[in-house]
């Protein structure tokens, strides 16, 4: 290339990732009543600052040569600081590295712009090959806590060369740009992923969801599960008690994980976490809600049925499809609650909805009765006092 159309074409490069940060988005139209989805993705790999993936160098890459891709942005924790929505996003390299980067929007939709660098994480003395899926809470102790899986070689099995080991990495940050690490969690557990710091001290000792495994991939007959720890310096957790088990022939079959820390409200804390099943075409991730006792947050007192958020459309299709999963969500002041999740390991949308739709959604959806035949009465009973407003009501209908 002639440095000429090097340069135009850098210019190039920039005016398009710009006209799609600060492309608008908005709410798709006839949602389902209890949230809001939207009609584009949130963050996507094209919206990693093209200095990030180019050498911009005319003397070192005259052709403009993509130099390190990036594949995926997705499985983003979330918080809000200093008015700004911010989400901490996996973002994996063509080179399957995943790393965290900070994008921030000032309405929680859309303008999402990445920080100038990634996120310099500090290593423990026993470095990691990859780390994912952080959640944040800003705890009340002041600080922000990003609990994420740190992921290593098993080295009991140098001869396979896909045995690793998953455990939960801790750091901690007021600012998102400067991360003090800690040791990892010390549990009786083989191995951890999906592990989320409660909000709030529980009886004066910060309290964990876990999620136990017996191995990289199996979980065993293990699902969310909580602890408690004394210190976040130096976390231990000696016992783990099982909260919501996995369940036969339900959206939570396969496996369970915590998504978000839970939000706070006047009935209790409410809980998003994914659930999987297994079938004909692979495992299939979606959403569900739990609801846990103010007081004693490990207590589950409404288990709504079903799915909450399943993978639709464009969503279904990734780098591993039929998955959403969520570990970043924002409530506002006002009550609006913004829902990050991600679809199939690719990209980052937003749902909407607000603490008291929640609260409708959490208590007069029925559990799951467990049976075909239970559920076709649950259903008739609704259909019967249904035809009943209908003949009343809506008689032309
Ligand atoms: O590929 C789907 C998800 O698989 C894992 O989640 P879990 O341990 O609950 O099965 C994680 O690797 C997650 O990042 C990924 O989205």
């Amino acid at each position: 290339m002639e440095r000429h159309e090097f340069d135009r074409e850098v210019k190039r490069l920039f005016k398009k990732h710009n006209e799609l940060i600060i492309r608008k988005n908005r709410a798709r139209k006839r949602g389902n009543g209890i949230y809001e989805r939207y009609i584009y993705p949130v963050i996507t790999r094209h919206h990693i600052p093209v200095f990030w993936m180019y050498d911009l160098n005319y003397e070192t890459n005259p052709g403009l040569l993509l130099r390190l891709g990036i594949n995926t942005t997705f499985n983003a924790g979330a918080v809000k600081l200093n008015g700004k929505y911010c989400m901490i996003v996996r973002t994996e390299g063509f080179d399957v590295k995943s790393f965290f980067a900070v994008a921030e929007s000032p309405n929680g939709i859309d303008n999402w712009v990445f920080h100038n660098r990634p996120v310099q994480m500090p290593v423990t003395d026993d470095p990691e090959t990859n780390v994912y899926d952080m959640r944040l809470t800003h705890h009340e102790d002041g600080w922000v806590y990003g609990l994420f899986c740190a992921e290593r070689k098993d080295r009991s099995k140098p001869e396979d060369s896909s045995a690793a080991l998953a455990s939960c990495g801790i750091a901690r940050t007021k600012d998102l740009v400067v991360w003090e690490r800690l040791p990892d969690l010390k549990s009786k557990a083989a191995q951890q992923r999906n592990c989320v710091l409660h909000p709030e001290f529980v009886k004066g000792k910060y309290m964990l969801y876990t999620r136990p495994q017996s191995g990289f991939i199996e979980t065993g007959d293990s699902g969310i599960s909580v602890g408690f720890t004394e210190s976040m310096e130096n976390a231990v957790i000696d016992d783990e008690t099982l909260m919501d088990p996995r369940k036969y022939h339900t959206v939570k079959e396969v496996k369970n994980g915590q998504g978000p820390p839970p939000i706070k409200t006047e009935i209790g804390w409410i809980h998003l976490a994914h659930g999987v099943r297994r079938g004909a075409a692979g495992l299939r991730y979606t959403l569900y809600l739990l609801l846990t006792d103010l007081n004693e947050p490990w207590k589950v007192i409404k288990r709504p049925s079903g799915h909450f958020i399943e993978p639709l459309g464009d969503e279904r299709v990734g780098d591993v499809s039929n998955v959403v999963f969520s570990n970043g969500c924002i409530k506002d002041d006002d009550g609006t609650v913004f829902i990050y999740y991600a679809s199939s390991d690719t990209r980052m949308h937003v749902a909407t909805t607000c603490v008291d739709k929640l609260i409708d959604y959490i208590q007069n959806t029925p559990e799951d009765p467990g049976q075909s035949a239970l559920c076709v009465k649950q259903r008739t009973e609704m259909i019967d006092r249904n035809l009943e407003i209908l003949k009343k009501d809506f008689p032309e209908l």
